[in-house]
C-alpha cells in the first residue's frame, strides 16, 4: 500500500500523471512539492545537518553556509556513463554514448522500482532562464536527494513561482535517484549513491525531452537543469527551433562612452572560464570608465529576435564553480560571491569552522579536516580539498553581476570568443574572416593534455565549441546548425579565437592572463563595432602591437610577436590533424568544413614569408570587417 499522497497543488495534468506514475514506480515514503521558499531551504539544510550530510559552517566566518562531503566514488561528472538515447544511433553521432531508448529503459525501469523506499520524492519545478522569457524552458525534477533540492534552488528559478509560470505548459521530465533505497529501517549514510561506477546512468532522451539519472548525487550528474537540460536537451531543442544552447559564459563590456557590448565565450574546462566571466580590468582601464559585468559563467542560450539579432540569456541563476585555485588574486569577484549563503562540496574544513582549499589566499591552515573527513596538515600527501570541489552560490551575490542578467529579452550579442589551452601554434588572438571561418575555427579548437589521466601529455584533444561532452546530437549536424543560423541572420556577431596559454621554449607562459585579458576584450568589442585596427593573415585578422592598448603593462614588441606568431609549417601540420576529427564525423560533416580547410592550406602555401611583417593596408581591412566579409 502506498504511503504517500500526491500533492494537491499540482494542477498541470501531465505533471500530475507523471508524478503519480513515478511515485508508483519508485515507492517513496513521501512525495513533497518544493515551493522554493527560504523557510523550506533552511528546513532542508537543517535536516541534512541532523543527518550528517551537511556541516553548518561558522556563521561569523561564513553566514548561512554549509559543507557537504560526497562519497569518494561520486566526485565528478561521469562521461563514460552518459548516454544520448535518440531513436537513431546516427543522430547521437560518434562522440556520444548511445543505446536504443527501449533497451535503456529496460535497464533503468527495474533500477527505479522501489529505488526511493524510505526516502522522500521531492518534486522540483524549475525554470531555466528568467521567468517570462521567450528563451526560457521549464523542467521538473523528481529526486530523492535533499542536497539536489537546495542546490537546484540556488542554480535555477525553482519552486512555486516556476510552477505558476509553467501553468499547463510543457516541461522537460527529469527523473533522478541516488540509487540507495532504505529498506526495512536501514540507516542512511551522509552521501547516499550507488558506489559502483558502472551502476551510474546519466541518460537523455532527446525526442521525448526527458532525462533519467541514477546512482549519483553529484554536480552535473544530479543537478539536471545544468548540463543535462541546459546543454544536451536544449541543444537538440535549439537545433529544431533555430536557436543555440552553448557552453559559454556571457560578459558585458562597457566602454567609457557608455556603449555596452555583450560577448559570449566558450572555453573547455580548466581554462579559467569563471575568471574571464568576472574579469577585473586593469586600473588604467577602470579609471577611464571600462567595466566588465557578468551575465553568466557557464551556459548561454542564444536566439535571434524578430530582426534576426542574436540575444543571449544565462539559463542558470547560480554558480557551481571549482573551488581549488580560486582566490583573491585570481578572482576576487568569485571570492566575494561565496562569502555567505553558499554550499561547499568536498572542500576542507578549518578548525574555526570555515572552508579551505588548495590555492586559497594566505598560508595553508596548520590543521584541517580534508574532504574525506580525515585530519589534514600541510605535510599530508593528499590534497585537503578534492580537485573538483565546488561552491554553489547565487549569481546575485556576484559584485559585478550585470544589471540585465534577469532580463527576459536577454542581452544582444556582439561577438563570440572561442579559446583552447594550447602551448604553441595558436596565437593569442585572431578574428575569423567571416561566420563560416569562425565555425571552422570553433569546430577545430582543442587543448593540450596536461594530465595523463585524460590522454597522452602534449596531445591535442579536440573539443569543438567546448561542447564535446554536451552536444545532445551528432557533432556534424551541430556544425551545420551553426552554419545555417549564420546564413539566416542579417548581421551575425564577429567570431574570435584566443589562446591565453601559449608558452615559450622554457615552458613559461607568454601572456600574463587574468585582468590583462581586458586588452584583448577591448580589441574584440571595438573590432565588432568596426573601430579597432587589424591586418589580414592567411588565417584571419590580427591586431598589430600598435593596435593594442598597453597602458599599465610593460609588454614589449618582441613579447607580442612571440605570443602572436604564426608559424606556417606548424600550421600546415596543425590543419592536417583537423582531419582526425573530421574523419570521425565524415557522414554528417558539412562540406564547408572541407572547403575551408583547403582554403586555409592554400592560403598558407601562398604565404612562405608568413609573419607579422607585411600587413595589408589597414583601412581596407576595417572596411571589409564593417561589411562583414
Ligand atoms: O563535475 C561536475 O559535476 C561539474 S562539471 C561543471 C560544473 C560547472 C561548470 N562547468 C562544468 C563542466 O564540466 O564544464
Ligand atoms: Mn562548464
Amino acid at each position: 500500500m502506498a504511503k504517500y499522497t500526491i500533492p494537491e497543488n499540482i494542477k498541470n495534468e501531465e505533471l500530475k500523471r507523471w508524478v503519480t506514475d513515478m511515485a508508483e514506480l519508485c515507492e517513496p515514503d513521501n512525495v513533497y512539492l518544493c515551493d522554493g521558499s527560504q523557510e523550506e531551504y533552511d528546513r532542508l539544510c537543517q535536516e541534512m545537518v541532523d543527518a550528517g550530510t551537511f556541516i553548518k559552517l561558522n556563521p561569523e566566518k561564513r553566514p548561512n553556509s554549509f559543507l557537504a562531503r560526497s562519497h569518494p566514488s561520486d566526485v565528478a561528472r561521469v562521461e563514460d556513463r552518459t548516454y544520448i538515447c535518440s531513436l537513431s544511433k546516427g543522430d547521437a553521432g560518434p562522440t556520444n554514448n548511445w543505446m536504443a531508448p527501449k533497451e535503456m529503459k529496460a535497464i533503468l525501469t527495474p533500477k527505479f522500482r522501489g529505488s526511493m523506499r524510505g526516502r522522500t520524492m521531492y518534486v522540483i519545478p524549475f525554470c531555466m532562464g528568467p521567468l517570462g522569457s521567450p528563451i526560457s524552458q521549464f523542467g521538473v525534477q523528481l529526486s530523492d536527494s535533499p542536497y539536489v533540492v537546495v542546490n537546484m534552488r540556488i542554480m535555477t528559478r525553482m519552486g512555486q513561482k516556476a510552477l505558476d509560470a509553467l501553468g499547463d505548459g510543457e516541461f522537460v521530465h527529469c527523473l533522478h535517484s541516488v540509487g540507495m533505497p532504505l529498506t526495512q529501517g536501514q540507516a542512511d549514510v551522509p552521501w547516499p549513491c550507488s558506489p559502483d561506477p558502472k551502476d551510474k546512468y546519466i541518460v537523455h532522451f532527446p525526442e521525448e525531452r526527458s532525462i533519467i539519472s541514477y546512482g549519483s548525487g553529484y554536480g552535473g550528474n544530479a543537478l539536471l537543469g545544468k548540463k543535462c537540460l541546459a546543454l544536451r536537451i536544449a541543444s537538440t531543442l535549439g537545433r529544431e527551433q533555430g536557436w543555440l544552447a552553448e557552453h559559454m559564459l556571457i560578459v558585458g563590456v562597457k566602454a567609457p562612452d557608455g556603449h555596452k557590448d555583450y560577448v559570449c565565450a566558450a572555453f573547455p574546462s580548466a581554462c579559467g572560464k569563471t575568471n574571464f566571466a568576472m574579469l577585473i580590468p586593469p586600473k588604467e582601464f577602470r579609471d577611464e570608465g571600462w567595466e566588465v559585468t557578468t551575465v553568466g559563467d557557464d551556459i548561454a542560450w542564444i536566439k535571434p529576435d524578430e530582426h534576426g539579432k542574436l540575444h543571449a540569456i544565462n539559463p542558470e541563476a547560480g554558480f557551481f564553480g571549482v573551488a581549488p585555485g580560486t582566490n583573491y588574486a585570481t578572482n576576487p569577484n568569485a571570492m566575494d560571491s561565496i562569502k555567505e549563503n553558499t554550499i561547499f562540496t568536498n572542500v576542507a574544513l578549518t578548525d574555526d569552522g570555515d572552508v579551505w582549499w588548495e590555492g586559497m589566499d594566505g598560508e595553508p591552515p596548520a590543521h584541517a579536516i580534508d574532504w574525506q573527513g580525515n585530519d589534514w596538515t600541510p605535510s599530508s600527501e593528499k590534497p585537503a580539498a578534492h580537485p573538483n570541489a565546488r561552491f554553489t552560490a547565487p549569481i546575485t551575490q556576484c559584485p559585478v553581476v550585470d544589471e540585465r542578467f534577469d532580463d527576459p529579452n536577454g542581452v544582444p550579442v556582439s561577438a563570440f570568443i572561442f579559446g583552447g589551452r594550447r602551448n604553441s601554434v595558436v596565437p593569442l588572438i585572431q578574428q575569423s574572416f567571416n561566420w563560416a571561418f569562425g565555425v571552422y575555427m570553433a569546430a577545430t579548437m582543442g587543448s593540450e593534455m596536461t594530465a595523463a589521466a585524460f590522454g597522452n601529455i602534449g596531445e591535442v584533444r579536440r573539443d569543438p565549441f567546448a561542447m564535446l561532452p554536451f552536444a545532445g546530437y551528432h557533432m556534424g549536424d551541430y556544425f551545420s546548425h551553426w552554419l545555417d543560423l549564420g546564413r539566416n541572420i542579417p548581421e551575425p556577431p564577429r567570431i574570435f579565437s584566443v589562446n591565453w596559454f601559449r608558452k615559450d621554449e622554457n615552458g613559461k607562459f607568454l601572456w600574463p592572463g587574468f585582468g590583462e585579458n581586458m586588452r584583448i576584450l577591448k580589441w574584440v568589442v571595438e573590432r565588432a563595432r568596426g573601430k579597432s585596427k587589424g591586418f589580414e593573415t592567411p588565417l584571419g585578422w590580427m591586431p598589430r602591437y600598435d593596435d593594442m592598448d598597453w597602458r599599465g603593462l610593460d609588454f614589449s614588441r618582441e613579447q607580442w610577436d612571440a605570443v602572436m606568431k604564426l608559424d606556417r609549417d606548424m600550421w600546415i601540420k596543425e590543419i592536417s590533424t583537423h582531419d582526425d576529427l573530421f574523419f570521425k564525423l565524415y557522414d554528417r560533416l558539412p562540406k564547408e568544413m572541407t572547403f575551408i580547410r583547403e582554403l586555409l592550406v592554400s592560403n598558407l602555401w601562398r604565404s612562405p614569408e608568413l609573419g607579422l611583417a607585411a600587413p595589408r593596408p589597414e583601412e581596407e581591412d576595417i572596411k571589409a570587417v564593417a561589411k562583414g566579409e
